[in-house]
């Protein structure tokens, strides 16, 4: 369906493209170092610096995750996965749900009042069982929800009451994928039936599982506050020209750099401001509006664009897509021939799918 998102690997150092073909140019490295995943820096950065990978190689399944696994395995206790449909491919993670293959799982799909009104709930349902059926997950169900404006509450209830067999249930899920809301609202329909099972929304030390690719798990406070969106998104179009790009905060990028004139939704929250640039000229505008703080939100993560990697695809089909960067918000655009480049901070995953919504 969709072509292989092509990285364009860039020094972790000095942020320059990392190349092997002429070792006086910068950016350097031997071609048998290029193809490897473990490779940050050119062989200059290298050198002459010591960087740590570290942080980026930490595992999202713990041993405490684990152990709680298994305790629900022991107890045969029911799992509520709450995921999050604005953050659906970073909150729908393929390490969390390879540890809870076999489990009974209820899916609530959370946050759902935060797309937009017309959104096709169908389509979206498709979307998700779609992707629990690639992964070999045990869903019973999937449920469209929110915790906060009390939609379809009373289906994850009956479907709760259909399935924990008077067992305990457990509420699992990525960082502020919604569990503590899911589980006060519950509580405060419900309270004499769920206080009885609801066994724990936490592991040891951690609230929710932290997804190290996604923005929400590697930007600070104040930006998190930022780009988790309260209400319903209001989509933002720009009709782009190639050569023309957005630039989102002092985050991320979009740039279009070839096809024909097409038409770009972002879906971010409020708070994260999009300007258009020429693309020549992205680089310095961007590093300028970081630098006199013109733009929201600016996090400690990015300084210059040098600090962003780069991705790019080309489309192939003449489909709807989506662009996503995880914990940040995504991009629709429909149509083939389009080449698009794609600017995330350092450890910040990006995906495209034939679009959710
Ligand atoms: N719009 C919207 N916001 C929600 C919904 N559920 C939760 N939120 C918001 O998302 C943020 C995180 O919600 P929490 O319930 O704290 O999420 P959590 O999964 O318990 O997060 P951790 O405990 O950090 O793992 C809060 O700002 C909530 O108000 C929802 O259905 N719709
Ligand atoms: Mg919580």
């Amino acid at each position: 369906m969709v072509q292989e998102l092509k990285r364009v690997k860039k020094c972790y150092g000095c942020g320059v493209v990392l190349q092997s073909e002429d070792e006086k140019e910068v950016g350097y490295v031997p071609s048998t170092h290029l193809e490897r995943d473990d490779v940050f820096l050119c062989q200059r950065c290298f050198k002459t610096h010591h960087y740590s990978a570290d942080k980026l190689a930490e595992p999202i399944v713990t041993l405490d995750f684990m152990s709680l696994i298994d305790d629900i395995k022991r107890k045969k206790a029911l799992v509520v996965y709450v995921v999050d449909v604005f953050n659906f491919e970073s909150s729908f993670n393929h390490e969390i749900n390879h540890a809870l293959a076999g489990l009974d799982i209820i899916l609530v799909a959370n946050k759902f009042d935060l797309l937009p009104k017309k959104t096709n709930e169908k389509k979206l349902k498709e979307y998700v069982a779609n992707k629990i059926k690639k992964e070999a997950l045990n869903v019973k169900e999937i449920i469209l929800a929110s915790s906060t404006k009390n939609y379809n509450i009373v289906e994850v209830m009956e479907e709760i009451r259909k399935h924990h067999h008077k067992k305990d249930v457990y509420f699992i899920g990525a960082v502020s994928s919604g569990k503590s809301s899911l589980i006060k609202t519950l509580l405060r329909n419900y309270k004499n039936e769920t206080s009885r099972f609801i066994t724990t929304s936490i592991y040891p030390n951690t609230p929710g599982i932290s997804i190290n690719n996604s923005l929400l798990g590697l930007a600070e406070k104040e930006v998190v506050k930022i780009i988790v969106p309260r209400k319903e998104i209001k989509a933002r179009t720009y009709q782009l020209m190639p050569k023309q790009t957005i630039l989102i905060g002092g985050i991320a990028r979009l740039d279009f750099v070839s096809g024909p004139f097409t038409s770009f939704t972002f879906y971010f929250a409020e708070g994260v401001k999009l300007s258009r640039s020429q693309t020549s000229k992205a680089d310095s505008t961007f590093n300028n509006v970081v630098a006199l703080k013109k733009t929201s939100p600016i996090s400690h993560l990015v300084d210059k664009t040098s600090d962003l990697d780069a991705f790019e695809f080309t489309t192939h089909e003449d489909i709807k897509y989506d662009v996503s960067w995880n914990g940040l918000g995504f991009v629709s655009f429909k149509g083939n021939g389009r080449v698009i480049r794609i600017f995330a901070p350092r450890g910040v995953a990006i995906s495209y799918n034939e679009s959710k919504i």
